[in-house]
C-alpha cells in the first residue's frame, strides 16, 4: 500500500477512523489512498489527473472559467429509489415508505460488490462537515470514495479539509460514508444507510443523489432518524430571505418534491411591479434545511450544504438570472449537451440549439433529431445537473456561515399539480398544517427513475427521503408544534396549474413573490382571506398583481376550491394514511374527518 497524502500531511489521530479506513480499504484493495485537504493545488491536480483518464472534460477556460463536463452511465443519470434501503434491525422501523433489507444482508451484499472493487484505483478519503464548521448543528462525515468526480463534486457542495479533521479530534463522531463506482453495473448498484451504525455504503453508480453521500443520504436519510431522537428536524426545504426596506428580513423555507422549483423560488428576482416596494431576495438553501427549537422558543434552521446541485434544463437568463451567474465559473455539468467549441447547451435555455454536439449519451446530435417512435431526443438530459458553489450566487445570504442560522416565519409545502390545489392556502393552524404535508401529492419528475408525469404521494417532499417509519415521522412533526412558543405559518402552493390547452395559468419563477408576499402578511395578520374547506385561500384582489396580467379569469381558476374534486382526493388521503395501520398519530386521522366534514362528505 503507498500512501500519498497529496500536498498536506493531514495527520489524524482518531483511532475509530484510522480503524474503520483500514478495514475499508482491506474489503475494496485500492492500490492507493489520498486524503482529500481541500487544497486549491490538490484539486487543480486531481482535475487534471480525470481529465487525462476521460473521466471529465474541461470545458473552454475563457468562456467558462473554473467550469469541468463530465457524464454519467446512460442508466444511471438519476436517483434510483428501488436500489435504496434503510438497513434497521426490525423492519417496522422504516415503514411502509421505504425498502428495508437487514443491516447483515446489506453489509453482506454490497460487501460482495466492494471486494476488491478499488484494485488498482486510488481511495480519496474526504473530511467534510455538512453545516458551518464548529456550528454546535453541524455534522461531520468522511466519505470514501474512488471517483474523483465525486472528490470535485464534495469540494463545492460541503465544506471540506484539515479543518474538519481539527475538528473532529481524537474521538468525535462521525457518519461512515463509503461510495465506490464498481463497475456502474444496474444490478449491482446499491444505496444502503444504516442509520444505527451511522453508516452508509453507497456503490455501482455515479449519479450525485446516489454519490454525493453528505446530500440525501447524510442531510436527509441518516440526518431525520438522528433528528427525531435529539429533537430537530431535517427537511427536505428550501430557506429563503425577503429583506424589506426598512431592514427586516423574514425567513420562509419550503419543501417541495424534487424538480418542482425550490432552486428557482431561492435566487428570484423581484417582479419588476414590484419594484418600488424594495425587497432584495438572500438565498439561505436551496434543497436543503436543519431546523431546530432555539433558547428563544421559534424555530431556527440552517443550509447544511455549501453548494447547489441543480436541475440544468430550463434555466435561463429569463427565468433564473441569478442562476445564470451562479453558473458561470467554477461549476460542474453534468449530462448536458457537450458543444463543439468546449462549451455546453441545454433544452429551454438562453441559446439556441447549436447545429451540432454531442448529446448526454455521448452521441452526435443534432436539433429536431427524433427517435423511432417520433419522440425528440434531447441533447441534455431531462435531469442534466449543476453543481455550483452557492456563494457565487448573487443572492447568497449573508448569514450563510453563521452557525446560529436563520428564524422561520412561514413553512411552505407544494407540489406540481396540473389540477386540484390552488396557487395557495393557508393551513387553519399547526396540526391542519401536518395534515396538509403528509397528503400531499405532486407529479413525479425526471428527479428519480419512473415514469415522469403520474401523480405520486410525497408526503412533506420526504417520501425518498425519511430515514425511518414516516408515521413516526409525523409524530415527530406533532411534538415539534407542541415544543415550539411561536409556531411558523403552514402554507400550500402549487405554481403548476394548467388550463384546457396544458399551458401554465401563472407565470411563475419571479412572479411567485406576490404569492409569498401574501403569505408573510398573513403571517403578520395583516390581510384577510377567504375560509374554504381546504383552508384560507387568499381573495384576488389582496395578490399585488402591479405589472402583471393575467387572462380573464385565470385568477379566478387560480383561487378556486373545487370541494367535489377534493372529495375524491380524500379518498387518496384514506389510502396512504391507512398505509401506517395503528402507527399513524390519531391526530391525523381526526384532520381527515374534520376536512372531510367540511367537504360536506
Ligand atoms: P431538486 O434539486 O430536484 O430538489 O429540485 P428543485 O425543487 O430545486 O427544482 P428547480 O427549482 O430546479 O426546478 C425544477 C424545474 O421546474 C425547472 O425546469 C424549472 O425551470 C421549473 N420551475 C421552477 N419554478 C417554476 C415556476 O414557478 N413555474 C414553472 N412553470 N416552472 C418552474
Ligand atoms: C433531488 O432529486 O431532490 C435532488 C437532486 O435534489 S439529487 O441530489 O440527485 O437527489
Ligand atoms: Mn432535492
Amino acid at each position: 500500500m503507498i500512501e500519498d497524502n497529496g500536498e498536506l500531511e493531514l495527520k489524524c489521530d482518531h483511532a475509530g477512523l484510522n480503524r474503520w479506513i483500514d478495514s475499508m480499504v482491506r474489503m475494496c484493495k485500492p492500490d492507493k489512498l489520498e486524503w482529500i485537504d481541500g487544497s486549491e493545488e490538490q484539486k487543480q491536480r486531481l482535475t487534471r489527473e480525470a481529465a487525462s483518464a476521460g473521466e471529465i472534460i474541461i470545458l473552454d477556460q475563457k468562456k467558462l472559467p473554473g467550469c469541468l463536463y463530465h457524464r454519467t452511465a446512460v442508466d444511471d443519470v438519476a436517483r434510483t429509489e428501488e436500489l435504496t434501503f434503510i438497513c434497521t434491525a426490525r423492519l417496522g422501523d422504516t415503514g411502509p415508505t421505504n425498502n428495508w433489507m437487514s443491516p447483515d444482508e446489506g453489509y453482506r451484499r454490497a460487501g460482495e460488490i466492494f471486494k476488491g472493487s478499488m484494485k488498482g484505483r486510488t481511495m480519496y478519503i474526504i473530511p467534510f462537515s455538512m453545516g458551518p464548521i464548529g456550528s454546535p448543528f453541524s455534522k461531520i462525515g468522511i466519505e470514501l470514495t474512488d471517483s474523483i468526480y465525486v472528490v470535485l463534486n464534495m469540494l463545492i457542495m460541503t465544506r471540506v479539509g484539515k479543518q474538519v479533521i481539527d475538528h473532529l479530534g481524537p474521538d468525535g463522531e462521525f457518519t461512515r460514508c463509503l461510495h465506490g463506482t464498481a463497475d456502474r453495473n444496474i444490478h449491482k448498484r446499491l444505496i444502503l444507510h444504516f442509520p444505527q451504525d451511522n453508516t452508509i455504503w453507497s456503490v455501482g453508480s455515479g449519479y450525485g443523489g446516489n454519490v454525493l453521500l453528505g446530500k440525501k443520504c447524510l442531510s436527509l436519510r441518516i440526518a431525520s432518524f438522528v433528528a427525531q431522537k435529539e429533537g430537530w428536524m431535517a427537511e427536505h426545504m428550501l430557506i429563503l430571505g425577503i429583506e424589506e426596506p426598512s431592514g427586516r428580513i423574514s425567513y420562509v423555507s419550503g419543501a417541495f418534491p424534487s424538480a418542482c422549483g425550490k432552486t428557482n423560488l431561492t435566487m428570484l428576482v423581484p417582479p419588476d411591479g414590484l419594484k418600488e416596494k424594495g425587497y432584495r431576495i438572500w438565498t439561505v438553501s436551496d434543497d436543503i434545511a436543519w431546523m431546530r427549537i432555539d433558547t428563544d422558543g421559534m424555530l431556527w434552521a440552517i443550509n447544511p450544504e455549501a453548494g447547489i446541485f441543480g436541475v440544468v434544463p430550463g434555466t435561463n437568463s429569463k427565468t433564473n438570472p441569478n442562476a445564470m451567474i451562479t453558473i458561470g465559473k467554477n461549476t460542474i455539468y453534468t449530462n448536458t449537451l457537450l458543444k463543439l467549441d468546449g462549451t455546453v447547451w441545454w433544452e429551454d435555455g438562453d441559446e439556441l440549439p447549436p447545429s451540432d454536439g454531442i448529446d448526454w449519451k455521448c452521441m452526435p446530435w443534432k436539433p429536431g433529431m427524433a427517435d423511432d417512435k417520433g419522440k425528440p431526443i434531447y441533447g441534455a438530459h431531462p435531469n442534466s445537473r449543476f453543481t455550483a458553489p452557492i456563494a457565487q450566487c448573487p443572492t447568497a445570504s449573508f448569514r450563510l456561515d453563521q452557525p446560529h442560522g436563520v428564524q422561520i416565519s412561514a413553512i411552505i409545502f407544494g407540489g406540481r399539480r396540473a389540477y386540484l390545489p390552488p396557487l395557495v392556502f393557508q393551513s387553519f393552524n399547526w396540526t391542519h398544517g401536518v395534515y396538509v404535508g403528509a397528503t400531499m401529492r405532486s407529479e413525479r419528475t425526471a428527479a428519480q427513475q419512473g415514469k415522469v408525469g403520474e401523480i405520486r404521494w410525497d408526503p412533506m417532499a420526504m417520501i425518498p427521503f425519511c430515514g425511518y417509519n414516516m408515521a413516526d415521522y409525523f409524530d415527530h412533526w406533532l411534538d415539534i408544534g407542541r415544543r415550539l412558543e411561536q409556531q411558523p405559518t403552514i402554507f400550500h402552493i402549487n405554481w403548476f396549474r394548467q388550463d384546457e390547452n396544458g399551458d401554465y395559468l401563472w407565470p411563475g419563477f419571479r412572479e411567485n413573490l406576490r404569492i409569498i408576499e401574501w403569505i408573510l402578511a398573513r403571517c403578520r395578520g395583516e390581510v384577510g382571506a377567504v375560509e374554504t374547506p381546504i383552508g384560507y385561500v387568499p381573495k384576488p384582489e389582496d395578490i399585488d398583481m402591479t405589472g402583471l396580467e393575467l387572462p380573464e379569469g385565470a385568477m379566478e381558476k387560480l383561487l378556486e376550491v373545487d370541494n367535489k374534486a377534493w372529495l375524491e382526493e380524500l379518498k387518496v388521503h384514506k389510502e396512504v394514511l391507512e398505509k401506517f395501520g395503528q402507527r399513524l398519530p390519531e391526530e391525523l386521522w381526526h384532520q381527515y374527518e374534520k376536512f372531510r366534514e367540511r367537504l360536506g362528505g
